[in-house]
């Protein structure tokens, strides 16, 4: 890695990618499309010595003389401008897992899928720790990949949870057990078709050979017909919430069961989870198989699972008062993932919703009410329109707050002993909050002081 390299984005990525390079006595040059961004806080990330350039703004051939390659951070599509730039020179593109992957030694287990990548990622990382001494978990759960690489061992695992902009870009990288969980439509501004958005994240299983394994979703049509194709050439293992399989692991009534060669394992019923809902089921399911695959013994598996609580934020359960449950489900931004965590409440739920407008739909997510909402609180900018969709739907047990830490009030004294309480605003939180974890941190802070 003793090239001159081109660094794209400086986010957490590229500022990761950058130091990995220098390490390995690399030259950088950093490059962001914002101009506006400050050139000298840019440089504090790094030694006052290090061989770095950067260039803001627009990027002209000239400052791509010497450049041997570039890794470009997750969030820059590769429609953007420079890219053609790129292209016109022939500087291959790789992607900042691409780089990790090339520096990284261990073994790698490595989760993509539409939904549920996040606690899928962070329970294998939990397992994993039961089992193996030095464990890194990175990835889009927040710890860029090049930020670990070059601390692992042969004897490190990684579990790296992977979206789809990451593996646009990726060349040889291969992990020794992949997993998708679920593909629905999402990311379509940026893969413009649903085919492409399924073969990018089929993709994390290109360089995959006999010897490795993809664990799939058996329920998910496009991911069973992958699974079932005689070309795909790692070792299947499937999951399913919805049938009994001759081999992998399913929902038997309320208990986990792993099937192979005939014999049946119970690994864990749902009611000694943390974690609520079908599609957390799906996601122990998914950790239970990758974690098999990656050598782990099914007690280690069984005790971790059943520690493991709910990554912060989503469906988070933060404690019981006057015989009611609160729940945390800040990070359900849009109307898709708070239709989750309505279908994970156990019982009567009153919800505090609305937030920031990015232009959503809520009729579907409405329509899941179902008789399981008793009361809507709603705050922020979305109230009226979210107001109005709920009419539409029948629905009218709506009550508005100024403000979050009223709404929490407001829920407090109107839910009775047995109901739930469930902040999943299927709205971003800008406007009110400087990101969704302010929010539901706030909200977390309010129900603890009631
Ligand atoms: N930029 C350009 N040109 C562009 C677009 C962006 O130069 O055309 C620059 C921006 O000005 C900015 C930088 O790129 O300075 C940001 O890069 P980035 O968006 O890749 O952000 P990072 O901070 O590097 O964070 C990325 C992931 N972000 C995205 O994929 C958008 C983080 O996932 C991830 O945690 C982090 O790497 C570490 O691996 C976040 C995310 O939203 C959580 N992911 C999406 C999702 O989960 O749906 C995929």
């Amino acid at each position: 890695m003793s090239q001159k390299v081109i660094v794209a984005g400086v986010g957490k990525s590229g500022i990761s990618a950058a130091k990995l390079l220098l390490e390995m006595g690399g030259e950088v040059v950093l490059y962001d499309s914002n101009a506006d961004l400050d050139e000298e806080k840019i440089r504090e990330n790094f030694d006052k010595t290090a061989k770095i350039d950067v260039v803001l703004g627009e990027l002209k051939r000239s400052d791509l003389l010497g450049v041997e390659l570039c890794v470009i951070s997750p969030g820059i599509p590769l429609d953007a401008p420079f890219v053609a730039v790129l292209d016109e020179v022939k500087i291959p593109i790789w992607s900042e897992i691409q780089l990790a992957f090339q520096c990284a030694r261990g073994k790698l287990a490595a989760i993509t899928g539409t939904n549920g990548k996040t606690t899928t990622t962070a329970l294998v990382g939990e397992i994993m720790k039961t089992f193996y001494k030095d464990v890194h978990v990175v990835g889009n759960i927040g710890v860029p990949y090049t930020q670990e690489a070059l601390a692992t061992e042969d004897d490190s695992v990684t579990v790296a949870e992977v979206s789809s902009f990451q593996l646009e870009t990726i060349m040889d990288f291969r992990p020794d057990v992949s997993a998708i969980l679920n593909i629905t439509p999402d990311h379509l501004d940026r893969h413009k078709t649903m085919e492409c958005y399924v073969e990018v994240k089929e993709s994390i299983t290109m360089n995959q050979t006999e010897e490795d394994t993809c664990v799939l979703n058996y329920d998910d049509p496009i991911l069973r017909e992958f699974g079932q194709n005689k070309d795909l050439k790692p070792k299947v293992v499937f999951f399913s919430s919805r049938e009994k399989l001759d081999e992998g692991i399913f929902l038997d009534g309320d208990r986990i069961v792993y099937r192979s060669k005939g014999k049946e394992t119970d690994v864990v019923g749902v009611h000694e989870l943390n974690l609520l809902g079908r599609h957390n089921y799906e996601n122990v399911m998914a950790a239970v198989g990758i974690s098999l695959a990656m050598g782990v013994p099914m007690k280690n598996i069984q005790e971790a699972v059943k520690a493991f609580q709910a990554v912060e934020h989503r469906i988070e359960f933060v404690l019981e008062r006057a015989g009611v449950k609160y729940y945390n489900d800040s990070k359900g931004t849009n109307p898709d993932a708070a239709i989750q965590a309505i279908k994970a409440m156990p019982g009567p739920t009153l919800l505090i919703a609305g937030g920031y407008d990015k232009n959503a739909q809520y009729d579907q997510w409405i329509e899941s009410f179902d008789g399981k909402v008793k009361y809507l609180v709603l705050i922020g900018q979305t109230r009226d329109k979210i107001a109005e969709c709920a009419k539409a739907h029948g629905f009218t047990e709506i009550m508005y707050a100024e403000d979050l830490e009223e709404a929490v009030h407001v829920c407090a004294s109107y839910a009775d002993m047995g109901d739930n309480v469930l902040l999943s605003p299927a709205c971003a939180s800008w406007g009110m909050f400087k990101n969704y974890e302010e929010r539901g941190q706030k909200f977390k802070d309010y129900v603890r002081s009631l």
